[in-house]
C-alpha cells in the first residue's frame, strides 16, 4: 500500500519509523511519505491560513496549497481506467464515525492521501474540487476536537496498517479481537496462575477447547452488555444462541428485536 500525509507538522509522523509500522516500511508492505503542506505555497511567510468568510473565531485553511498538494499526490488522476486514484482521507469531527469496518475497507485501497487540517479547517472548496476527481472520506475518531487531524491520522494509520496481509504474522488474531465480531473482547491473562493471591479462572486451564469458547463467548457478551449497550442493541438475533441470550439476560441488556416472530440462531 501507498500512503502519503500532508501536514504543517511533519514531524508529528517520527513514530511510523517505529515499532510495526516501521517494520511493515522497511520490509516493503508500507511505502509511507510525508509532505510539508508549506511545500506548496509561494509567498514569504509560507502562508496556510486565513481569517473566515461570514466572521467567526480562528482562522481557515487556504485552498491554493492544499490544491497544489493533490495536484501533486494525486496525478493518477489522467489515468483512464481512473482505478489507480487515491482516496482521500480527511480526518473531522464533522466526519463519520470510523470503525473497525471503515479500517477493513481502508486496508483494501492501493493509496491512500491523508490531508491534516489545523485551526477550524480546511476551505470547504479544496474537498469539492477533489470529490470531483476522487473519493474523499472525512472521518471522525469521536466527538471532542483536538488541535489538527494529525494524531487523528496516526490512529486512522495504525488500525489500517495492522491489517495489511503479512504485517501481522498470525491472522486468526484479527478474527477473534475486540470489534471483530460486533463484541468486546472478554478479560485476558497470562502466567504465573497466582498473582498477588488472584487464579486464573480454571476453565482456562482445564484444556476443554468448547468450554473454553463458551466462556470466552459469555465473558465477551457480559461485558459488552455492561459497557456498551449500544453494540448488544446492533447485534441480530441470527447471530445469537439460547446460551448467548441466557448470558445478556444476566446482565439484563436485550437485542433489539425488529422482528418479534423471528427466532434466533437456534
Ligand atoms: C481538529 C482539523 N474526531 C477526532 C478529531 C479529528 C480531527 C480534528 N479534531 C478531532 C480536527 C481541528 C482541525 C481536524
Amino acid at each position: 500500500m501507498r500512503v502519503d500525509v500532508v501536514s504543517i507538522f511533519p514531524e508529528y509522523f517520527a513514530p511510523l519509523d517505529l515499532s510495526l509500522i516501521g517494520k511493515a516500511r522497511a520490509g516493503g508492505l508500507l511505502r509511507l511519505a510525508v509532505h510539508d503542506l508549506r511545500t506548496w505555497t509561494h509567498d514569504v511567510h509560507r502562508t496556510v491560513d486565513d481569517t473566515p468568510y461570514g466572521g467567526g473565531p480562528g482562522m481557515v485553511m487556504r485552498p491554493e496549497p492544499w490544491g497544489e498538494a493533490l495536484d501533486a499526490l494525486a496525478p493518477d488522476e489522467l489515468t483512464p481506467d481512473g482505478l489507480t486514484l487515491p482516496r482521500l482521507v480527511v480526518p473531522t469531527p464533522s466526519g463519520a464515525p470510523f470503525t473497525q469496518a471503515m479500517a477493513q475497507d481502508l486496508a483494501g485501497e492501493s493509496h491512500l492521501l491523508f490531508a491534516c487540517g489545523r485551526y477550524e479547517g480546511i476551505d470547504q472548496r479544496v474537498l469539492d474540487h477533489a470529490a470531483t476527481r476522487m473519493r474523499v472520506t472525512e472521518v471522525s475518531l469521536g466527538d471532542y476536537v483536538l488541535f489538527g487531524g494529525e494524531v487523528a491520522v496516526l490512529v486512522v494509520l495504525e488500525a489500517v496498517v495492522r491489517l495489511l496481509p503479512g504485517v501481522l504474522g498470525n491472522a486468526d488474531s484479527l478474527d477473534e479481537e475486540s470489534h471483530a465480531h460486533g463484541l468486546l473482547e472478554g478479560p485476558v491473562y497470562t502466567k504465573p496462575q497466582t498473582w498477588r493471591g488472584q487464579e486464573v479462572p480454571e476453565v482456562l486451564r482445564s484444556g476443554d477447547h468448547a468450554r473454553i469458547a463458551r466462556w470466552r463467548r459469555d465473558e465477551a457478551l457480559v461485558r459488552t452488555g455492561n459497557r456498551r449497550p449500544d453494540l448488544v442493541a446492533a447485534l441480530t438475533p441470527e447471530s445469537l444462541d439460547r446460551h448467548d441470550r441466557a448470558a445478556l439476560e444476566r446482565v439484563g441488556v436485550e437485542p433489539t428485536v425488529s422482528d418479534p416472530t423471528a427466532t434466533g440462531r437456534d
